[in-house]
């Protein structure tokens, strides 16, 4: 069994026993995606689909962590907090720690903290951008039609995270939940610590 398929039964989609996740200190800055529903969702979900590199989309909304209690800063209807347990119990959902950035280094708390502190500082309480989503549909134009990184779909705020701390590229306009969750499995510089259903 890998490190992301800890808590998931052998052969596939069991249910994940609580203790699994119960083992985790979870971590301001933490990022994670998760299954979601409903008709933004579904627009997200069908645009990803369609562009899904390697033929696997999982998951259709994304947000970071900002304590070990599973509070979060996410883009949903405004850029908000919330907590994943209340709203995303019972979904499927991978976890993933920023460990390095992209020289090498490891990330130190202080870098998680301010990156936080600037996302919050600059899209707090921002409508979703709900016009940028059928872009996706043609991801070079949601690359470059982001009216300079001012509004970012869910999946874009994680990606400006792991740039602020130096774990990605600047090109997070364009990110999908897809793109990070596939990130998480396979950059080195990146630890999942949960794949499975969230208890
Ligand atoms: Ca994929």
């Amino acid at each position: 069994m890998n490190r992301h398929n800890k808590g998931a039964a052998p052969g596939g989609a069991a249910p994940v026993r609580p203790e699994c996740l119960r083992d985790i200190t979870l971590r301001p800055g933490d990022e994670c995606c998760v299954e979601n529903y409903g008709i933004v969702a579904t627009g997200i979900d069908i645009a990803q689909k369609f562009n899904s590199k390697d033929n696997e989309s999982t998951y259709t909304h994304a947000f970071l962590l900002t304590d070990r209690h599973g509070s979060t800063l996410e883009a949903c209807k405004t850029v908000c907090r919330q907590n994943m347990f209340e709203v995303y119990r019972g979904r499927k959902i991978i976890i993933a720690r920023p460990m390095m950035d992209l020289a090498g280094n490891n990330i130190t708390r202080k870098q998680i903290l301010a990156a936080l502190e600037v996302l919050a500082a600059e899209h707090e309480g921002q409508v979703y951008p709900f016009w940028r989503i059928p872009l996706h549909i043609i991801p070079p134009l949601a690359k470059y039609v982001s009216w300079g990184g001012r509004f970012l779909v869910c999946s874009e705020l994680t990606a400006k995270n792991a740039y602020l701390v130096g774990a990605r590229h600047g090109q997070f306009a364009g990110a999908t939940p897809d793109d990070r969750a596939d990130e998480y499995r396979r950059w080195k510089n990146y630890r999942v610590l949960y794949e499975g259903v969230l208890e």
